[in-house]
């Protein structure tokens, strides 16, 4: 026996379009999830979405012999820059395949290792930046952070400088990416009908797609006329051989992927360390126990490699922060074949099933009384890993299965270093004593307009 699935009723037509907060969608999701309960279906012209909010659903939704990942939402419109690089692939496409083979020893432990060095001349540009400031300055968290983890990534990955804190403008790159991102998240909102009201955006949105992959191109033309030895996933990517089937990546499809890692790798991990300082600030004990554990593993030296794995409570904080900002907060699934979930849901087959992780990641059953409260220490590694044998899929926010996130690696020890050496260095406080956490959302969420100070704790740097 099954039940229908409740939901807002909608228009004719139009569905729960109008419905829609173009400028904050994950709070029209949060609220009809507030109204609705563990599952609801919201129509769209053409096409109906479900969406869970629980451990329990989630974790059906999870197994990966009856789900996929779906790319017909927003990842459908990112396809219309990177194809099916890794991110936007459809599971079934051998692209897929080739490109996760190639690029997994690439951020296999050391290969992200060996990009230590790297990662630490950008987050020592970012104190020094800091420093020369002053206390008095307000930080704008959220673009420093963006600036430090594009400049992380193009060198890393491609060994190309954005220079991103000498500059206040963004690199045209970096512009071009965001309104790049940020039309491809609206422009599935509208029906196709409206396209003619939307010309000006669409030449646009065109134009920017080839400021992204003229500029990929010029880095690999480049590589290539001046061949290097550097370890990084260019060169990971040129060199690389598909064990399976002997093929090698093609030039647009590294282009693809080039672009990928830094559309997925930025925004994500920025959003990470912004909500992560605004959770510390807000939070002076788990502050004091953050900075206690720094100076004890770091004292007053420079932070190495071997550093960063003996700060349990950094990374405690940087998955409970995770939990309750989940930087990427939807996971879009699909049904391989009819099904039922919860004991009484039908889901026909290709229907679309989301993952409401703001939602998710709340759940009381789980988290009991104090879900919504930040509890870091329940994120210490044996809680941690408690908590995920016990509910299996209550905390996704690098995603599921083979299509999990290949760059969590990388995201974790970047965070973990720029976390500790800013700690190390500096005492940090709210611009406005009266901030309180709001979310922008492009693709991903970050907190919106927080700014905050820091001051040097021991004179020079
Ligand atoms: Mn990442 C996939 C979250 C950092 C590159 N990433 C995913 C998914 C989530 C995710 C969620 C799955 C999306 C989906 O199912 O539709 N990623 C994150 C978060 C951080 C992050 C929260 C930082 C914090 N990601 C990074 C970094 C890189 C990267 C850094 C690159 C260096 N992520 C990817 C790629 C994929 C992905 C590539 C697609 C993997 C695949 O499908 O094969």
């Amino acid at each position: 026996e099954t039940v229908p699935i409740p939901g807002p009723k909608g228009l004719p037509f139009v569905g729960s379009m109008l419905d829609v907060n173009i400028e904050l969608p994950l709070s029209t999701w949060d609220g009809f999830a507030d109204e609705y309960g563990d599952i609801f279906r919201v129509n769209f012209p053409g096409r109906t979405t479900v969406w869970v909010t629980t451990q329990a659903l989630a974790h059906e939704l999870c197994d990966e012999k009856r789900f996929r990942k779906s790319i017909k939402n927003a990842l459908n419109q990112v396809r219309n820059g990177v194809h099916d690089g890794l991110f936007t692939a459809r599971d079934e496409e051998p692209n897929w395949g080739v490109a996760h083979r190639i690029l997994m020893p690439a951020f296999g432990p050391a290969s992200i290792q060996g990009m230590f060095p790297d990662m630490l001349e950008i987050a020592t540009q970012l104190a020094l930046k800091w420093a020369r400031h002053g206390p008095e300055t307000p930080i704008m968290v959220t673009d420093d952070f963006t600036r430090l983890t594009l400049d992380t990534l193009a060198l890393c990955s491609m060994n190309f400088r954005f220079n991103s804190y000498y500059h206040d403008a963004m690199h045209p790159f970096i512009t071009a990416m965001g309104d790049f991102l940020t039309e491809s998240g609206t422009r599935q909102l509208r029906p196709s009908f409206a396209g003619i009201f939307y010309r000006q955006a669409n030449k646009k949105y065109w134009e920017d797609i080839q400021v992204l992959r003229d500029t990929a191109q010029a880095v690999l033309d480049s590589r290539k006329k001046h061949p290097s030895d550097r370890k990084d996933l260019l060169t990971a990517m040129l060199d690389g051989i598909d064990p399976k089937t002997g093929q090698k990546l093609s030039d647009s499809s590294i282009i693809d992927n080039l672009i990928t890692f830094l559309i997925a790798g930025h925004e994500t991990t920025s959003g990470l360390l912004s909500f992560a300082f605004y959770q510390l600030i807000k939070h002076p004990e788990a502050y004091k126990r953050a900075q206690a554990e720094v100076d004890s593993v770091l004292g007053r030296g420079t932070i190495t490699v071997e550093h960063t794995k003996k700060l349990p409570y950094i990374s405690a904080i940087l998955r409970e922060t995770l939990r309750l900002s989940p930087t990427i907060p939807i996971i879009a699934l699909e049904a391989k074949e009819d099904t039922v979930i919860g004991g009484k849901y039908h889901i026909p087959k290709e229907q679309m099933v989301l993952l409401l992780l703001s939602k998710i990641h709340l759940d009381k059953r789980v988290y009991g009384e104090t879900a919504e409260q930040f509890v870091p220490e329940r994120m210490l590694e044996e809680n941690f890993e408690r908590l995920l044998k016990e509910f299996p899929d209550c905390w996704k926010p690098f995603g599921n299965g083979m299509r999990a996130c290949i760059g969590r690696p990388f995201a974790w020890q970047e965070a973990v270093l720029v976390m500790a050496v800013l700690l190390q260095n500096f005492d940090f406080s709210f611009d406005d004593p009266n901030y309180s956490l709001q979310y922008k959302q492009t693709l991903t969420v970050k907190p919106k307009d927080f700014y905050m100070r820091a001051t040097l704790r021991h004179g020079q740097t």
